[in-house]
């Protein structure tokens, strides 16, 4: 007989949030997970990663009770404790803080871990019934959101479904879907083989996707506004451009045809490290093909000039007017058409807007106290963390290593497994996985919401995110009518007032539609702007405070951090395949498959540098300096290393990760997180008697 595979959802950190089917094997224990075909933009597909979920889910390692710290910070060294004492001390740290220096002292810090809306925004109903810090999230889209909102006002775009019917040309633009989301490379797949589509891949490295690409751009990273404008350059001298589209759908075409005439591919072969030829060729691909996808990712927006690049690439099918024809257009993201009223969720109805709000990205120089990141008021001493591990993901790490390590900061954190930021806390709190908790989510690449139950009982004491929120919440003598309900009543609550369907329903028929047609889709009847024009000329200073520096039309922003002699190298940390941050750092089947942390460089650079694959390297900049094993990888500036990410500390042959190496100052206008725009020095190691560190199978 066959088992039977039960729905679920993804709740991973990922565009693709998949519509799975998993195998509850006889013995009720989780076996294989594939991708369910109800959702089409799932298409039946799923990562690597996700299909062996069976080895997380039942890891060894997997936190089953809470925890008290009783050796110093970082040791390692915890003793369990029962759930009533661990929230009775987490609550009296918390008051007792909030007596000594008021309740900003108190900063909840959290990410996507899980992107349930329940399970990972329930924190900020804590945060702000409790009048504590606010948290700015920027360490992923912020620069993203900003720049595409600067042209189109609303985030969504054509559905990648459109892809396999069809488009004759994808531009992965930043983006490394075969790993970081790998159902468009499905839809893609369809497009080539149906109708012989072109693949166009901009990246700085030979990505896996770069590598299935008919035309690779291997640019310098964070270059890309000058690229866009070499483009439509091309597009506007060439009469590849849509006069009567743009004066009908945009605000100034006359304007940027004219600003752009000094901006051609020889100016931004310079910038880029292209050659003219490589830029024109892409240009009339572009202008010749009118049902042209452009799929922009986060990853060429997480340099300084990230807002800016991201704004001038997203202009392109407005200059086309790709837009109007099926399979044209572009997608960056699907959110704004997710209107969900998360009131209860969030706690929104208890902001207080006069509460400092505290950035994500600079949580370096918040926890060692620079008054500017703390916005002039008092230190943070108390911090509760769910679903994220910024002692490995955040930028300045060694900032984030001394500030985890004050020995005034009482640290709580609720987590699956005793990841390096669980390490460092004074309370460890189990975590159950989404299997074991019910939850609804919405998606970046695509436009339905779904719901996912909880199908498993989870292993020893875990608890669901929501459950120690409301737990903590009654202890802290916060009320709302948040703490008292479910999360299934949370979620039917949202649901009611956002108009939609009960969660059965939307469960039952695999999800809810949130695209309403193909008009809408494609922005028939205007873009989602004031005056429904995209906007070439943005309105900056509606984006963010540092929006003087922004370019008035698009151009290349000259804001990065530069090569110099000093530091003649430019990294990318690019996320690897099998690991999702450093979520499935702890699966044997990833650990295996990504070796080790290794620097990717050109093989001139190798020769040059007198370097065999498997040498160590140092790299290093003013903020520190690691070591590093390195590899030759072809398609990549000389120039340019990428180290791909995210390793846990324990990794690294000195104990601190590539995020050593990358600057937490806010990018303009509104930050973010510049993660692959950093120069750096390399030198050769030659010295011997350093640890081996690679993960072979025998040590996993
Ligand atoms: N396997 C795996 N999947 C993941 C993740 C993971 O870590 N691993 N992370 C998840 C998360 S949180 C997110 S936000 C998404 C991100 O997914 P993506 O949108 O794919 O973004 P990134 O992965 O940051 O970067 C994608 C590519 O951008 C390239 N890039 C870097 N700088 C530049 C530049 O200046 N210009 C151009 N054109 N390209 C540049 C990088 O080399 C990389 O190959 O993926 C999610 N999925
Ligand atoms: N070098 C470099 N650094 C980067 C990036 C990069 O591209 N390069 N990308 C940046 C980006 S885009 C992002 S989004 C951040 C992401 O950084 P993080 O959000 O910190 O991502 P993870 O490291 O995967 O940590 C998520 C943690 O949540 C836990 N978790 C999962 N589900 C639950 C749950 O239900 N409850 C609780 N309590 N815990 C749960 C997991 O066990 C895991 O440890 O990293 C950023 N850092
Ligand atoms: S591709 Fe993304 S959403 Fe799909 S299973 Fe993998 S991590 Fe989850
Ligand atoms: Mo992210």
């Amino acid at each position: 007989m066959t088992r039977p595979f039960l729905p679920a959802v993804c709740p991973h950190d990922c565009p693709s949030v998949c519509a799975l089917e998993v195998e509850k094997t006889a013995s009720g224990r989780l076996g294989r997970i594939r991708g369910s075909h109800r959702n089409p933009y799932t298409a039946g597909v799923v990562c690597a990663k996700v299909a062996r979920y069976a080895e997380r889910f039942h890891h060894p390692e997997r936190l089953t009770h809470p925890l008290r710290r009783k050796g110093p910070k970082g040791s390692g060294q915890f003793e369990p404790i029962g759930w009533e004492e661990a929230l009775d001390i987490v609550a009296e740290a918390f008051l007792a803080a909030e007596a000594r220096h008021g309740p900003e002292t108190v900063w909840p810090y959290y990410y996507a871990g899980t992107m349930g809306l329940v399970q990972r925004d329930g924190i900020n109903r804590l945060t702000h019934v409790k009048k504590y810090s606010r948290f700015y999230s920027t360490i992923c889209v912020r620069l993203a959101d900003t720049g595409w909102k600067a042209g189109y006002g609303g985030r969504w775009g054509v559905p990648a479904t459109e892809i396999g019917e069809h488009s004759e040309l994808v531009v992965v633009w930043g983006c490394n879907p075969v790993s970081t989301h790998v159902n468009l490379m499905h839809h893609i797949a369809r497009a080539r083989k149906e109708r012989g589509a072109k693949l166009v891949v901009i990246d700085p490295y030979r990505s896996p996707t770069a590598r299935q690409a008919d035309m690779h751009l291997a640019l310098a990273p964070g270059t890309d506004g000058a690229l866009a404008c070499a483009v439509m350059h091309v597009l506007f001298a060439e009469g590849y451009a849509d006069w009567d589209y743009l004066r009908a759908r945009s605000d100034c075409p006359e304007a940027l045809a004219a600003h752009l005439r000094e901006r051609d591919p020889r100016w931004a072969a310079a910038i880029t490290g292209l050659t003219v030829e490589e830029i024109t060729a892409f240009a009339r691909l572009y202008g010749t093909t009118k049902r042209s996808y452009l799929r922009l990712g986060y990853g060429f927006t997480r340099s300084r000039n990230g807002a800016a690049n991201m704004h001038a690439a997203s202009c392109l099918p407005v200059v086309t007017g790709a837009w109007q024809v099926p399979g044209g257009g572009a997608l960056y993201s699907m959110g704004d058409l997710y209107t969900l009223d998360k009131t209860v969720i969030e706690g929104l109805d208890a902001v207080d807007p006069s509460v400092r709000l505290l950035d994500q990205s600079r949580i370096g120089a918040i926890l060692t106290g620079e008054a500017e990141a703390l916005g002039g008021g008092p230190p943070v001493t108390a911090m509760l963390i769910q679903n994220t591990n910024p002692m490995c993901v955040a930028p300045e790490l060694a900032k984030v290593h001394a500030g985890f390590a004050r020995e005034d900061l009482f640290l709580c954190v609720h987590e699956q497994f005793l990841t390096d930021t669980a390490r460092m806390a004074d309370i460890v709190l189990p975590a159950t996985m989404f299997l074991e908790h019910d939850d609804i989510y919405t998606a970046s690449a695509h436009t339905r919401l779904q719901i996912s139950r909880k199908l498993f009982e989870p292993p020893g004491a875990c608890r669901p995110n929501h459950e120690v929120i409301a737990e903590l919440a009654r202890r802290l003598g916060a009320s709302h009518p948040g703490f008292a309900m479910s999360a299934r009543e949370l979620i039917e609550d949202m649901l009611a007032r956002s108009g939609l369907p009960d969660a059965e329903r939307i469960r039952a028929e695999g999800g809810w539609e949130v695209l309403p047609d193909f008009e809408t889709a494609h922005h028939l009847r205007g873009f989602p702007t004031e005056d429904g024009r995209f906007r070439f000329r943005p309105d900056w200073s509606r984006l963010g405070p540092a929006h003087a520096v922004m370019p008035v039309l698009p151009d290349h922003l000259p804001v990065l951090e530069e090569a110099c002699p000093e530091r003649p190298f430019r990294l990318v940390a690019a996320p690897s395949r099998n690991f999702l941050n450093t979520t499935f750092t702890e699966t044997p089947g990833s650990l295996v498959t990504e070796k080790r942390p290794t620097a990717l460089l050109h093989p001139e650079t190798m020769a040059r540098l007198g370097l065999a694959e498997g040498d160590l390297v140092r790299l290093g900049n003013a903020r520190g300096s690691l070591l590093v094993h390195v590899a030759p990888r072809e398609g990549q500036r000389p120039q340019t290393i990428v180290v791909e990410s995210i390793w846990p500390n324990r990794h690294w042959i000195e104990g601190i990760g590539i995020n050593l190496l990358i600057g937490a100052d806010p990018p303009p206008p509104a930050g973010g997180g510049a993660f692959h725009d950093t120069a750096v020095w390399l030198e050769p190691v030659t010295t011997a008697g350093t640890e081996e560190t690679a993960v072979d199978a025998a040590t996993v």
